[in-house]
């Protein structure tokens, strides 16, 4: 079935040819978007080597989808009106640059289900705490509105269900650079861009590249739209000076803002243009996920949700409850007044300070697993006056000990399992202390990945009985 707005867009693809680039999440995604709306596909992918066979029985009953490996030839090029390309592909890649040759449009996913997306977007960008915040306002989401999503490079393709929504649904997008690249009209209500930090650059080539793709997350908006922005990254602020076109609206954590949402006396408040005063939003303190990058995270989905018009009582209680991306400084529990955190996904020594610097007392940490070969010097240099014991375990247990002792931390007790490691803890946290896994260390040694060994840390802790 074609909807009534493919045809009404004025780019009307119905009966046209498209060939969708990149046999991944994103390809399969945009093709049974297509598919099911009428569109003939051809999902090609440079990887010969992967199962033909296995590709076509996504989708068994079409008869529009053929599937192409290894060289794009001029032949199928002719054939095409459109080409939506997935994220990973360089948008310099040579096949690519044949198809801009040819003049065939090129559209991204996020285009693609822009296209058939009937909801409110709002959309997030920035270098770190994109999933973060977008996890944190499509729980606001969906505890104001059904039918409301939460996609994008957080994992879930935006095309997968961009024809689901209505005009009720409310849509939380996490966009990379990367997507952004190949965006025309994509327009979201409401956008964000949490930071700016040198990263992809492999891809890009240059900062300015990087740093311009993601400010085209604002290209399409107006003055009716939104643009949320960190006040206290500097990078961010000086770069989305030149934009003009949408209301801009800042989040800091260490100004008090004449608009925008900012900390006062550990008291989140909200001043802009349609409500006279300030308003109350939260108390910081009642707030689960923990470390100043969560503050800043959790200011700028308090801006987003407040601009996509959803009650502050609402966001208020969501974030009261949000206990964090699973895996990432996930508070787990609370025995005889220890707090129990799941860092799995601190699989390196960097990952791993962040969530030392964020606890709030005194803590037991778990550590230890795969050898990365990496350095754990300014891991433990974080220790004193937070860490009181490092119960270690895995692979890397000697590398780690010698490391602690030549720093004079010597507080170090050795298990052999996690179950060993959180009956320790259990049995030897005070009241007022939190435990924390986050192992500076890949978990390959002992487990299938960090989300197994994340998993089963939280098992053990839920089983540990109340005192
Ligand atoms: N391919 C080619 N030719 C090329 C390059 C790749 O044919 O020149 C093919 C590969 O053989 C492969 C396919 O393209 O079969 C892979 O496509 P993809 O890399 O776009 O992967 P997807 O599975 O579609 O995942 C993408 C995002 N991947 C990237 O941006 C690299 C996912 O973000 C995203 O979650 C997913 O779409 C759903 O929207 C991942 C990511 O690492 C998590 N993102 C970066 C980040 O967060 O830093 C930006």
């Amino acid at each position: 079935m074609v909807t009534e707005k493919l045809v009404t867009d004025g780019l009307d693809i119905t009966g046209k040819k498209v060939i969708v680039a990149g046999a991944g999440r994103s390809g399969l995604a945009s093709s049974g978007l297509l598919i099911r709306n009428g569109v003939d596909v051809i999902l090609y992918d440079g990887n010969e080597s992967l199962d033909k066979e296995e590709l076509l029985a996504n989708f068994p009953t079409a008869e529009n989808f053929k599937v192409v490996l290894g060289e794009l030839t001029d032949d199928l090029l002719e054939e095409a009106d459109l080409f939506v390309i997935s994220p990973g592909i360089p948008v310099d890649a040579p096949f690519v640059n044949k198809v801009r040759e040819k003049g065939i449009p090129i559209w991204g996913e996020i285009e693609l289900a822009y296209y058939f997306n009937n909801g409110i977007i709002a959309a997030i960008t920035g270098t770190n705490g994109k999933t973060t915040t977008t996890s944190l306002v499509g729980e606001i989401f969906n505890n104001y509105r059904e039918n409301s999503i939460v996609v994008g490079n957080i994992g879930l393709p935006f095309t997968k269900l961009a024809d689901m929504t209505d005009d009720r649904s409310l849509v939380a997008l996490e966009v990379s650079s990367f997507q952004l690249e190949t965006i025309h009209t994509f327009r979201p209500h409401v956008s964000a861009i949490l930071n700016l930090t040198p990263d992809h650059l492999n891809r890009h080539y240059t900062l300015d590249n990087y740093y311009d793709a993601k400010l085209r997350i604002a290209e399409n908006q107006t003055e009716e739209d939104y643009l949320v922005i960190n006040y206290d990254d500097a990078e961010t602020r000086e770069r989305t000076e030149k934009i003009t076109n949408v209301h801009k609206v800042y989040f800091s954590h260490e100004t008090e803002l004449e608009e925008g949402a900012y900390v006062r006396d550990g008291k989140i408040y909200i001043k802009s243009w349609d409500v006279e005063g300030e308003q109350y939003i939260l108390d910081v303190d009642k707030i689960k996920i923990l470390g100043i990058h969560n503050l800043e995270n959790v200011l700028a989905a308090t801006l987003i949700a407040y601009y996509m018009d959803i009650p502050t009582e609402i966001i208020r209680d969501t974030i009261y409850s949000f206990n964090g991306v699973e895996h990432r400084i996930e508070f787990v529990r609370e025995i005889a007044g220890v707090k129990y955190y799941n860092d799995s996904k601190g699989t390196n020594p960097d990952a791993a300070i962040k969530a030392v610097q964020a606890m709030r007392s005194t803590t037991i940490l778990i550590g230890g697993g795969y050898d990365k070969e990496s350095d754990y010097d300014e891991w433990v240099e974080t220790f004193p006056g937070k860490v009181r014991v490092l119960v270690l375990l895995g692979a890397t247990a000697d590398k780690i000990e010698r490391c602690c002792k030549s720093h004079g931390f010597n507080e170090i007790v050795r298990v052999g399992s996690l179950k060993e490691a959180v009956d320790y803890c259990y049995s030897h946290a005070k009241p007022g202390e939190s435990v924390l896994l986050s192992p500076a260390c890949a978990s390959w040694d002992m487990f299938k990945s960090y989300e197994e060994r994340g998993t089963l840390f939280k098992v053990y802790v839920n089983g540990l009985e109340e005192k």
